[in-house]
């Protein structure tokens, strides 16, 4: 029997989960009986709930399942965290065989699953679409296998490179259904991150459950911006300001807002980004979305795991090198930074390119 229709169903059902189970990785399961047939799926919903198995395998009454088959993206699990080792029911409810997509990467399980499954006699079949499912949980293997965020960073251009117009409008370089796409992708990362600079120039709302805004100088305005009108906020700001600066937003204020401040160092007129990194990810933000300008680009570039690149048709001319990543200048070919096109897709009349290191 081919499985790779039935975990591609995982797959869809595993983003189900997706904005919800951070730090967890998405995970979706379909179960057959003995006769082949889909009688039950699941999917992980939110951290701290039920892993896919144990939502698709308790659906079903006492019976059913034996004899049948598991299909689940992840090595189903074999310790005891917030539930009960997925691989204990599995075993308990006579599955036959399991279809594993990939190795859970989380050091705690690795291996170990599969290893429990097959003591008990069960038949599993390993790396069934192995790419896609590594994908869809690439932010997980960051967080697992480095022990830092996930970046990706997102920018709308035009087809000259540019992202603003001379006189500083960038709002619509992109249609309505690329900027749709652009709500989907958020979704799927922890945070959003932005400078002082793009708060100022477009006074974004960006609506997201966590924003972290990049203001070494504490020159947005903290009482009037659409960026601090919902969400929580962190915003980072050069330790060098003292408590008693006038442009210190007062304690009611931050409370009220939901504003957390984040001194960190600042190296030259830049505060530095991986110092940024590291305290986001002890907040337990394990993915961040950077919607910025070219400067804050450039300087998130070495860092950056993906680029979602929207391309509009449209000619802007010289303005100025409003360029999406604005850094130093490679005076050759050879010292560009390169990355490899995973992806396009087709928002009528943009394009969106996908890229990954
Ligand atoms: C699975 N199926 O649906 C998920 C798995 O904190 P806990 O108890 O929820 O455990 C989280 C770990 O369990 C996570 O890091 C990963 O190794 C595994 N997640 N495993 O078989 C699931 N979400
Ligand atoms: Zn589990």
């Amino acid at each position: 029997m081919k499985y790779e229709a039935l975990m591609r169903k995982c797959i869809e059902l595993a983003r189900g989960g997706e904005g919800k189970v951070s730090p967890n990785p998405l995970v979706g399961c379909v179960v057959l009986n003995k006769d082949n047939e889909i009688i039950s799926t699941g999917f992980h919903r939110k951290c701290g709930e039920n892993h896919a198995e144990r939502n698709a395998l308790l659906k079903l009454s006492a019976g059913e399942a034996a004899g049948g088959t598991l299909i689940v993206n992840l090595e189903p699990c074999s310790h005891y965290g917030k539930t009960p080792p997925c691989a204990d029911l599995i075993i308990e409810k006579k599955i036959k065989r399991v279809i594993v997509g990939m190795h859970d990467v989380n050091p705690i399980v690795r291996g170990s699953g599969i290893k429990r499954l097959r003591e008990a006699g069960i038949e599993v079949i390993e790396n069934v679409l192995e790419d896609e499912c590594r994908e869809l949980n690439e932010i997980f293997i960051k967080n697992m296998q480095k022990r830092s965020a996930f970046v990706a960073i997102k920018t709308a251009v035009t087809l000259d490179g540019k992202i603003a117009a001379k006189n500083g409008s960038s709002k619509w370089i992109t249609s309505a259904a690329a900027r749709e796409e652009v709500k989907h992708i958020r979704n799927k990362y922890d945070a959003i991150l932005t400078s002082s600079a793009t708060v100022i120039a477009d006074n974004p709302t960006m609506a997201h459950k966590n924003k972290i805004i990049i203001d070494r100088e504490l020159k947005t305005d903290f009482y009037n911006a659409n960026i601090y009108s919902n969400g929580d906020k962190f915003v980072f700001y050069d330790k060098n300001i003292q408590p008693d600066n006038s442009k210190m937003p007062p304690k009611s204020l931050l409370e009220e807002k939901h504003i957390r401040l984040c001194p960190a160092p600042a190296v030259g007129d830049k505060i530095d980004f991986k110092s940024v990194l590291d305290e986001i990810y002890k907040i337990g933000i394990m993915s961040v979305l950077v919607e910025a300008g070219g400067k804050l680009n450039g300087s998130v570039l070495p860092y950056a795991d993906k680029i979602y690149q929207f391309i509009a048709p449209k000619i802007l001319g010289d303005n100025e090198g409003l360029s999406c990543f604005d850094f130093r200048k490679a005076d050759s070919i050879g010292e560009a930074d390169i990355f490899k096109i995973k992806r396009t897709e087709f928002f009528p009349p943009d394009l969106m390119l996908v890229l990954e290191k």
